[in-house]
């Protein structure tokens, strides 16, 4: 190991068990320096001018875009690796079918020869982070280990960190340890494991989001879903979002949709022109922790500080907040460029590429010139509509969880769930079409419950059960909804306009939860019927908005028989309580 190790602040904010650690993992990987990362404007500043000297980042045209860069990653990893993800609990059945696993002590093995020797020649960063707001008992703290600096500026914009989450730890004790190197990138040499029993997570061989902030899905959602069900709160992938109507009232909702189906798009909502007077504050993007709190209502922390957003597709029209957001401070991953280094992609509407993400001259039959799952990397605090409220140590009241997915056809435009435990049931049934968001075929469909699919750190059936425990200790629980923004006609076209135009049926969920709106009791749940939206100024035809409000009883007889033979895949840790309601539902459906 590298004697002169350097560092940055005064020694006395490392813990023993942080010091012990980084010193075993230094051993292992042989690294040529430590940097210990304070959180700094300096350090921030100086690791960008680094990485501008290596060519890892390029400048954007500093007039249309400025302190805004471009990182292009290997165009073999450019996504989440669901296939290379693993779970490794001591008793298999604790993983679930819905995980790839191994055994901890094959997974450490397996990890340990990767790791062996790989950051010589390298820098070793060692990154402690806050997930939440730094002074929140809701809030958890991890240390990540990496070799990558785009992964170090990355994890700053992301997450509260530097030295208050160093001082928090060493007051702690606990913290979840994240070891990453992007290695070679080479595909057959990557992996990501978790180890939720011991509060870590091994990533080796990819740079790339998910895979390689390790705060996000690898903490945030699968370390700590496990370590929410032992402690009595959920780990969710959900929106927060704040809606303030025109009479002044504010209510928070909590919104999960599989990764690439708009969610940054709803939490940073753009009411339509012709719904003066509401507005909309934003959270969080992409994850919540929920906590029953002392009166009963169930509270939401956003555990991140910066949004890691789809970048193609945003426009003035689709999403103007982000469209603003991202002209300034923000790095962007796998656009394309136009002739004057501005950042361009798909769905912009503007401007010509000239280079693609790959930084080849732009040609069509290349395919898009920006990738489909190009990235914006920006801090919170940039969001024109940013909540002070994501900096509350007590997080915000739920009043509604929304659960959606990416369907064509059989999901209706909303439906509300008769209880929490129906809830729980609509929720275990999200199904969406795939997307870019992780390697594999996209437009496929597939079933991601709560969709947490690709990110619950243990075994459905059990975490259904959490589910179900957890709505029986709240008072007064949220209300849960089932949204589908993306149902088509018979010409495969959207039926509803989506993006602010959402806020409308948002309108009525708010209405239900303050008793102020009705609804149709069908089979599936309560149904607005049009007369109960508020459908001023929106130019739909009566026949699309019949058909976003029907249910076809052979469609949901065929889809409840569908999700008791998915319930079958997690056997007896199913819940009992579960497959009642997919019999009631039955039931109801003749
Ligand atoms: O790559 S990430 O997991 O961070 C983004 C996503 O899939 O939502
Ligand atoms: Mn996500």
């Amino acid at each position: 190991m590298a004697t002169a190790a350097a560092t940055t602040h005064p020694l006395s904010s490392i813990s023993k068990p942080v010091g012990d650690w980084v010193r075993s993992v230094a051993e292992l990987t042989q690294p040529d320096a430590i940097h210990w990362c304070d959180g700094s404007d300096a350090e921030y500043r100086s690791l960008m001018a680094e990485l501008q000297t290596s060519g890892e980042l390029l400048k954007l045209n500093p007039e249309h875009f400025p302190n805004c860069f471009l990182a292009r990653s290997h165009p073999s990893d450019v996504a989440r690796v669901e296939h290379l993800t693993f779970v490794c609990t001591t008793d298999r059945e604790d993983a679930g079918p819905n995980n790839h696993w191994m055994s901890p002590a094959d997974g450490h093995a397996k990890m340990r020869d990767l790791f062996k020797d790989c950051m010589k020649g390298r820098t070793l960063y060692v990154v402690p982070y806050c997930m939440g707001p730094i002074d929140s008992p809701y809030s958890r703290c991890g240390v990540e280990i990496t070799d990558s600096a785009y992964v170090v500026i990355n994890m700053a914009l992301m997450t509260r960190m530097g030295l208050p989450a160093l001082e928090r730890i060493g007051r702690e004790g606990s913290f979840v340890k994240g070891l990453h190197s992007t290695g070679e990138l080479d595909p057959n040499r990557r992996f990501i494991m978790h180890f939720p029993e011991e509060l870590a997570i091994e990533s080796f061989g990819s740079g790339y989001g998910g895979n390689a902030l390790l705060g996000k899905k690898c903490h945030a959602l699968r370390i700590a879903s496990f370590q929410a069900r032992n402690e009595g709160w959920l780990a969710e992938h959900m929106l927060i979002v704040g809606l303030q109507s025109p009479q002044g009232e504010t209510h928070y909702i909590a919104a999960a949709f599989p990764s690439a189906c708009g969610k940054t798009n709803l939490a940073m909502l753009i009411p339509p022109g012709s719904m003066p007077g509401w507005k909309v504050f934003t959270v969080g993007d992409d994850i919540a922790w929920l906590h029953p709190g002392p009166d009963g209502r169930l509270y939401a922390i956003n555990p991140e500080a910066g949004y890691f957003g789809v970048v193609p597709g945003t426009n003035p029209k689709t999403n103007r907040n982000a469209y603003e957001m991202i002209r300034r401070d923000t790095l962007f991953t796998n656009v394309a460029l136009t002739a004057d280094n501005d950042p361009w992609w798909e769905g912009l509407e503007s401007g010509t590429p000239v280079i693609d993400w790959q930084g080849r001259p732009y040609d069509a039959k290349n395919g898009p010139a920006a990738h489909p799952n190009s990235r914006f990397t920006v801090s919170a605090k940039k969001n024109p509509n940013y909540a002070p409220e994501a900096d509350s140590p007590r997080g915000v009241p739920i009043s509604a969880i929304v659960f959606g997915g990416r369907r064509r056809g059989v999901a209706p435009l909303v439906y509300e769930a008769r209880d929490w435990n129906h809830g729980v049931l609509v929720g275990a049934s999200v199904a969406s079409e795939t997307t870019a968001a992780a390697i594999g075929e996209a437009g496929v469909l597939r079933r991601d419950p709560m969709a947490m699919k690709p990110f619950a750190g243990y075994n459905f059936g059990d975490y259904w059960n959490h589910w179900l425990a957890i709505g029986a200790k709240l008072k007064h629980p949220p209300r849960i909804y089932h949204v589908n923004w993306f149902r088509r006609d018979a010409n495969n076209k959207f039926l509803w306009p989506g993006f602010g135009d959402n806020l409308r049926v948002l309108d009525w969920i708010l209405k239900r939860c303050n008793g102020k709106a009705e609804a149709a009791e069908t089979p599936i749940g309560n149904l607005p019927k049009a007369k109960d939206l508020n459908l001023a100024g929106l130019d739909i035809a009566p026949q699309a908005l019949e058909q976003l409000l029907s249910v076809d009883a052979t469609e949901w007889r065929a889809e409840a028989a569908d999700m008791n033979k998915y319930l079958d895949e997690f056997g007896a840790r199913t819940p009992a309580a579960l497959r009642a309601e997919v019999q009631a539902l039955q039931k109801r459906l003749g």
